[in-house]
């Protein structure tokens, strides 16, 4: 048994056993249970093998379990719950494993539940666009399930050729389509959830209107694993879009989004679907690492920042003559609020115009290691957040290309959320002290959120209540008490 300090004190968890292990092999095939501990029925596996389990996306979290395992049905995952339970193991809920807050890898040696093999459609109905999938399903996957039907996913992220629908569902991941679509709190109808103690919790309905009392399915949404193991997921998928559209705008100054964001909404209003920023340093980050096409450097010279702008409509013509309405009229302006705007001419160009913005992740992880603040925020301060905490870094000593070589800023306009980025050589104790409390405190004073759309998990635990008031934190652990006694789900993670 080993103690891992949740809420201030050390819980006693068991490790995983020999005797666990031929127990698990009892519930699932031998290549469904990857250990290092030397069985006598299976060859353990190397150390390494269990890399990419215990190591999160980021490089930054790191842990130390010795098994994986990899049912395929909701039942197996009962009976490695229920014994789990049982004998105390704490378990860490897997899905795609890019999640940005250390929330999907263990602390210290949990039991790693991998959903990767729960990747069955378990039903679609093109009628309704009522999709129902096993939890393990890879959001990419399912968008190429649902397009022949002329059907596409309600969410859309970066991460999409990896992450799970289970992930985003645990994560209550946002991304680039929330501003038209809703969040998944909205979109999930229904789910299928094994509670810590192996019980089955089946909420899988695919009714748009349920008022039955407490709507426990929300509880999920956003737990991050820390209330059950999401094993089935129904959610509404909407028609495709007959036609999308997007530009890529340069801005000479940052106080233009927000009227640029007024005239946008209301020169393209019902086809407008996504409002994305991007500044100047995310920008030069991403043409460095080639995501997507540089557009021309002249005419970005002196362009502090940029915004995407993606219209989905019904009538290809329609939304084409509003958009470039839209940008003739920006660009004719007697005091333009953009130097230039490139209109994507092919879906090759659409995706690249996309890619600029998609891709700054991928470029921040390619030039070096992020401190990630994914914050809600009024929109007017967005600079001013990435602004003082560039000086505050300054102030430290702490820039230079040994220390911190970026600080960035880009996100989700439409939906208030900012993405700072502090990017560094190397993550370093003095770098964390000088961004914390710091960025929290900064966060705070806007009332803002300290966690947007990335969750809490093992990063943001001793934060949660710059967001959250002590009736709220006192609420959330009863919650996880009534559904975790034992406290074995994802411990250390969302409550500290
Ligand atoms: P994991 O990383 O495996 O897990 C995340 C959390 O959910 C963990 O706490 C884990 O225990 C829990 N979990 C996973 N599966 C289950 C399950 N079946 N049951 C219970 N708990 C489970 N997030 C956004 O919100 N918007 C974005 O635009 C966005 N873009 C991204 C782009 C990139 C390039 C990357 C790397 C990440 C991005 N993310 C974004 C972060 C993110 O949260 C997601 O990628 C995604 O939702 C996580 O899904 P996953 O399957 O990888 O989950
Ligand atoms: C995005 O919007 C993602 O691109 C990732 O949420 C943000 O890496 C980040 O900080
Ligand atoms: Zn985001």
């Amino acid at each position: 048994r080993h103690g891992l300090l949740v809420r201030g004190r050390a819980r006693h968890f068991s490790s995983v056993s020999l005797a666990d292990i031929d127990h698990f092999r009892t519930v699932l095939p031998p290549h469904a249970i990857l250990t290092t501990l030397p069985t006598v029925a299976t060859a353990p596996v190397a150390p390494a093998e269990l890399d990419q389990y215990n190591r999160d996306w980021m490089g930054k979290y790191t842990g130390k379990a010795t098994t994986v395992l990899k049912p395929r049905t909701t039942h197996e995952v009962s009976k490695i719950v229920k014994w789990c339970n049982e004998r105390e193991i704490a378990v860490v809920p897997q899905g795609g494993n890019t999640g940005l807050v250390g929330g999907s890898v263990p602390l210290h040696d949990e039991l790693i539940l991998s959903l990767a093999s729960m990747n069955n459609v378990r039903s679609f109905d093109p009628v309704s666009g009522i999709l129902i999938a096993d939890a393990g399903c890879i959001l990419q996957s399912l968008t190429d399930y649902v397009a022949p039907y002329n059907h596409i996913m309600p969410i859309d992220l970066g991460a999409k050729g990896s992450c799970h629908i289970g992930g985003n569902v645990a994560t209550n991941a946002g991304g680039l389509r929330l501003l038209r679509y809703g969040s998944l709190h909205g979109s999930v109808l229904g789910l299928e959830v094994v509670l810590p103690d192996g019980t089955v919790l089946d909420q899988l309905t695919s009714l748009r209107k349920d008022n039955t009392g407490y709507d426990l399915k929300q509880l999920f949404i956003g737990a991050e694993g820390t209330l059950g193991v999401i094993t089935g997921v129904s959610l509404l998928t909407p028609p495709a879009p007959q036609a999308s559209n997007n530009v890529i705008l340069a801005l000479p100054h940052f106080d233009n989004v927000q009227p640029l964001y007024r005239k946008v909404k209301r020169a393209l209003s019902e086809i407008l679907s996504a409002f994305e920023f991007i500044d100047r340093a995310a920008y030069d980050l991403a043409v460095k690492h080639g995501q997507g096409r540089a557009l021309n450097p002249e005419d970005v010279e002196g362009a502090e920042c940029f915004v995407l702008v993606e219209t989905s409509g019904g009538r290809r013509e329609h939304d084409e003559e509003k958009l470039t309405d839209l940008l003739a009229e920006l660009l004719g302006a007697e005091k333009p609020l953009i130097n230039t705007g490139v209109l994507s001419q092919s879906p090759a160009q659409f995706s690249s115009l996309w890619a600029l913005r998609e891709g700054v992740t991928e470029a921040v992880s390619k030039e070096g290691k992020a401190y990630k603040y994914d914050i809600s925020i009024p929109l007017a301060h967005f600079k001013t957040v990435v602004d003082s905490t560039r000086k505050h870094l300054g102030v430290k000593g702490l820039l230079g290309d040994h220390a911190v070589k970026h600080v960035v800023g880009y996100g989700h306009v439409g939906d208030g959320n900012l993405h700072l980025n502090i990017v560094a050589a190397a993550y370093t104790d003095e770098i964390q002290d000088a961004l914390e409390p710091f960025v929290y405190e900064l966060v705070s004073s806007y009332r803002g959120s300290i966690s947007a759309e990335h969750g809490i998990g093992a990063m943001k635990t001793h934060a949660l209540h710059y967001s959250k008031d002590e009736v709220s934190i006192a609420l959330m652990r009863k919650i996880k008490a009534i559904f975790d006694p034992r406290g074995i789900m994802n411990p250390g993670k969302v409550l500290e």
